[in-house]
Order: C-alpha cells, then sequence, then structure tokens
C-alpha cells in the first residue's frame, strides 16, 4: 500500500497504529482514486482517506444562497498564482479530510473535519514546499511539506461536526494526526495555528 520510501510508517510499532488509522488505509484506496482524478495527483502519493470528494461551492454572491457570514472571506493563499480567496462555504466545498486528534493546549479529543493542506498547497501552486501558516494574531508556523505530503494534516473548520468557536480555537486551526501517529507528532503544539487566516511558501 504505501511506497518503500515510508519510513516513519515503516518504524512506528503497529501497537502504535489504532485499529481505526488501519481501517481507513482501506478506504483511501478508492477515495485517494478519486480524489487522483480530482487534483491530477501522481499515483505515487499516499492517499488520503478523503470524508467527501469535491463538491460544488456555493455561489456565495447567489442572493438567498449564502449568509453574510458564509460569504465572509475567511482563508487565503499567496502562491506563485498570486492570491486566492475563500469563504468558509467553498471551504466547506473542497475534498474533506476527518479524523480524531487531541487539541494540544486544551488537552482536549475532537473530531475534526477540514481540508488537508496538501490539497491546499496544490491549489496555491506549492505543492512540495515548506509552508508558512499565519494568523489573525499574526502569529505564523513554517509546516514542513515532508509532514504534510504524507499525512492528512488538515485546515479544520468544524470540530466534532460543529463550527470550531474561538474558545475552541477556531474558526480555522491546523491541525495533526496526534492520536493516529502518536511518536511523530508529539510536540508539535507550535505548529497547531489557531486563528489561522493564511499560508504562503515559508520563507
Ligand atoms: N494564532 C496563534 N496560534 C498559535 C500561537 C499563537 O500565538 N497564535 N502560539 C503557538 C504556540 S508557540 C503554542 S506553544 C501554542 C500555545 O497555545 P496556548 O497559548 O493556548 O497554550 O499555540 C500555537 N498556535
Ligand atoms: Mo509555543
Amino acid at each position: 500500500m504505501f511506497p518503500d520510501s515510508t519510513p516513519a510508517l515503516q518504524r512506528s510499532p503497529r501497537r502504535l497504529r489504532p485499529a481505526l488509522w488501519l481501517s481507513v488505509v482501506g478506504a483511501a484506496a478508492v477515495t485517494g482514486l478519486i480524489a487522483g482524478l480530482v487534483f491530477g495527483r501522481p499515483a505515487e502519493t499516499v492517499p488520503f482517506p478523503y470524508m467527501h470528494g469535491a463538491l460544488s461551492a456555493p455561489a456565495t454572491s447567489a442572493p438567498g444562497r449564502a449568509g453574510p457570514v458564509l460569504a465572509e472571506v475567511v482563508f487565503r493563499l499567496i502562491g506563485s498564482r498570486g492570491q486566492q480567496t475563500f469563504t468558509l462555504a467553498q471551504l466547506q466545498a473542497l475534498p474533506a479530510v476527518q479524523y480524531r486528534a487531541t487539541q494540544p493546549q486544551l488537552k482536549r479529543s475532537f473530531v475534526y473535519t477540514g481540508v488537508p493542506l496538501r490539497d491546499l498547497a496544490r491549489l496555491a501552486g506549492l505543492s512540495g514546499q515548506n509552508l508558512r501558516v499565519l494568523a489573525d494574531d499574526q502569529f505564523g508556523a513554517t509546516i514542513q511539506a515532508a509532514d504534510y505530503d504524507r499525512f492528512p494534516l488538515m485546515l479544520a473548520y468544524l470540530a466534532d461536526g460543529r463550527p470550531i468557536t474561538a474558545a475552541q480555537k477556531g474558526p480555522l486551526e491546523v491541525v495533526f494526526p496526534n492520536e493516529q501517529e502518536r511518536t511523530r507528532f508529539q510536540n508539535f503544539g507550535s505548529q497547531w495555528v489557531w486563528f489561522a487566516t493564511a499560508l504562503e511558501a515559508a520563507p
């Protein structure tokens, strides 16, 4: 399933990977194929367990469709193709992943839903480059390509199926699969960028 160049997965003992993580790998083969068609992804990349493929983005300017909150620009991709803006509705329309992770600052586990950073990097024209994720409070953190390429790091917009409140570090937050890959993603608290507003190439 995984290529030989998957040292972290081969190194980590099986007991560290819960049954859930193993079960999604099977589903990933199918959903990854769909995602590959959507994104033109090379066959050798690790498929992610998408919960849904691309939905048609609601026309945020259409009268009566999107409310003021959904129509607001909440995220920006700053890449080789200039700047792209996203409303919450547009983010929700992209292929999504979903998994349980423990918010390191709150020390509380949520089922998060969001857009893989790998897909956002691709949309920005930054595939394979380290990323800088910026926050509303001017905080920024560098996310390594080696992490987002192989693991479904996400820009989360739901926690336990609900919009992420400010108290829960929302509305948009970078999430790592730290319950499935405990060893790899321990001590990553500084990269859980909350109040995330933009993504660009790391300097
Ligand atoms: N938006 C934003 N996200 C952030 C930070 C920040 O200052 N602003 N600090 C980071 C760092 S360095 C750490 S250790 C944790 C701190 O979270 P806490 O202040 O809730 O403990 O959040 C990370 N994400
Ligand atoms: Mo920190």
